[in-house]
C-alpha cells in the first residue's frame, strides 16, 4: 500500500521495481530493460518512455528517425533518460539501442503495429513490431516507468458507436498506471466520445496550460478538459496522487501544439477530412486507418502536417521530461 509521507519513498520505489521487474525472473526474459534505464530507475531518477509506432507508422523515413533521435536528445537535455519501447525479434525492449531505433525507422510500415492484443503474438512468433500507446504503456509499466511521451493518443473513431473502432489506448489508460503526455487526440477522431470513454475507464485527463482538451494540430477541440495543470510540478503531483491512491489507472496530460505551429491547423484539418473520406471509399479499416490518414494528410498539405507533428512531439518531449523529473523528485 502506498503510504503518505516521504520517509519510505526510496524503499517504496524499490518495492515497486521489484514487483514489476524482478518477479521477473520471468518478465526479465520477455522484457529487456536497457542498463541505462535500469540504473536510472534504481537511483530514483527520471525515465521517459517513448513509443515506436509514431516512428514506424506515423512519419516517413528519414524524418521519423531524425525525430526519434531528436526527441531522445531533448529528453536527455532536460535531465531524464529516454526509453524507446519496441519489440525486436520477439524481445520486448524498454530502452532501444540506436541501432534498433534505426531498424524500426527503416522498416516503417513493414513493422507490425502492436497494441496490447498483439504483444504476445509478436513475442511468441519472434516478430519485430512497433508499439502503440497501449503496447508501450504495458511495457513501460512492466519496467517501472511512470511517464510516457508521444504525439497523440488513439480515440473513438468517427462512427465508432457503430463500428466499435475504439482505440485500445483508451482501455489501456483505464487499467495501467502510466502518465501519457501528448497533444490530445486528432480531430479525425470523435473527441467528445473519446472523452466519454476515458471517463468511463476512469482515466485522469488534464489539459496542460489551457482549459480545452487540445486536438493535436489545433489547440482547440471545443471540449473542456475535466482538469487543468499549469506546470510540470502540478502534473507530477497529480501523477503522484494517483499512485498513492493506488488507482491503477493511467492519466493523460494533453499539451496544446505551440501557437507558432498552429497556423496551418485549418488546412491540415480539411486535408484530414478528405483523407478520412478516402478511407471509406477505399475500404481502409481498423488499424490501417491512422497510418493511412497520417500519410495522406502529409501528402495533401505538402509536408506542413509533418512539420507541425514534429514540432508538437518535440514540445511534448520537453514538458514530459520536466514532469518526469519533478515526479522523480517528489517520490525520492
Ligand atoms: N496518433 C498520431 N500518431 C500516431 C498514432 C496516433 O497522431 O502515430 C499511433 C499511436 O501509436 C496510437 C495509435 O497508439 O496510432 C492508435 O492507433 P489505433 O487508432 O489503431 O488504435
Ligand atoms: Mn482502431
Amino acid at each position: 500500500m502506498p503510504r503518505v509521507g516521504d520517509a519510505d519513498a526510496p524503499r517504496r520505489r524499490i518495492a515497486r521495481l521489484s514487483t514489476h521487474v524482478a518477479p521477473t525472473a520471468r518478465a526479465d526474459v520477455a522484457v529487456r530493460v536497457s542498463d541505462e534505464v535500469r540504473a536510472t530507475l534504481a537511483r530514483g531518477g527520471a525515465v521517459v518512455a517513448l513509443e515506436s509506432t509514431i516512428v514506424a507508422h506515423g512519419m516517413p523515413h528519414p524524418e521519423n528517425l531524425e525525430t526519434a533521435r531528436a526527441v531522445e536528445r531533448a529528453v536527455r537535455a532536460r535531465g531524464a533518460t529516454p526509453a524507446t519501447v519496441a519489440i525486436v525479434d520477439g524481445v520486448c525492449v524498454v530502452g532501444a539501442t540506436d541501432g534498433e531505433l534505426e531498424r524500426v525507422a527503416r522498416m516503417g510500415t513493414a513493422c507490425a503495429k502492436a497494441s496490447r492484443r498483439d504483444l504476445s503474438a509478436a513475442c511468441g512468433t519472434g516478430k519485430t513490431a512497433a508499439t502503440t500507446v497501449s503496447g508501450t504503456m504495458v511495457l513501460a509499466r512492466a519496467a517501472g516507468v511512470d511517464v510516457f511521451v508521444t504525439g497523440g493518443i488513439g480515440g473513438v473513431h468517427v462512427g465508432g458507436q457503430d463500428t466499435m473502432d475504439v482505440s485500445a489506448d483508451l482501455m489501456e489508460l483505464g487499467r495501467t498506471p502510466v502518465a501519457v503526455v501528448c497533444a490530445g487526440a486528432k480531430s479525425i477522431l470523435d473527441i467528445p466520445r473519446t472523452l466519454e470513454v476515458l471517463e468511463t475507464n476512469g482515466v485522469t485527463v488534464c489539459a496542460y496550460g489551457v482549459d480545452e482538451f487540445p486536438a493535436f494540430f489545433t489547440r482547440s477541440s471545443g471540449c473542456e478538459a475535466p482538469a487543468r495543470v499549469d506546470t510540470p510540478l502540478e502534473a507530477a503531483k497529480v501523477i503522484d496522487a494517483g499512485l498513492r491512491l493506488n488507482l491503477n489507472s493511467g492519466s493523460v496530460f494533453a499539451v496544446p501544439i505551440p501557437l507558432e505551429h498552429e497556423a496551418l491547423g485549418a488546412s491540415i484539418e480539411s486535408a484530414t477530412a478528405r483523407a478520412l473520406r478516402e478511407t471509406e471509399e477505399r475500404g481502409v479499416a481498423g488499424r490501417d486507418v491512422t497510418p493511412y490518414v497520417l500519410k495522406r494528410v502529409a501528402e495533401l498539405t505538402g509536408g506542413a502536417s509533418l512539420k507541425a507533428n514534429i514540432a508538437l512531439v518535440m514540445n511534448n518531449a520537453k514538458i514530459g521530461a520536466d514532469i518526469a523529473c519533478e515526479l522523480a523528485r517528489l517520490r525520492s
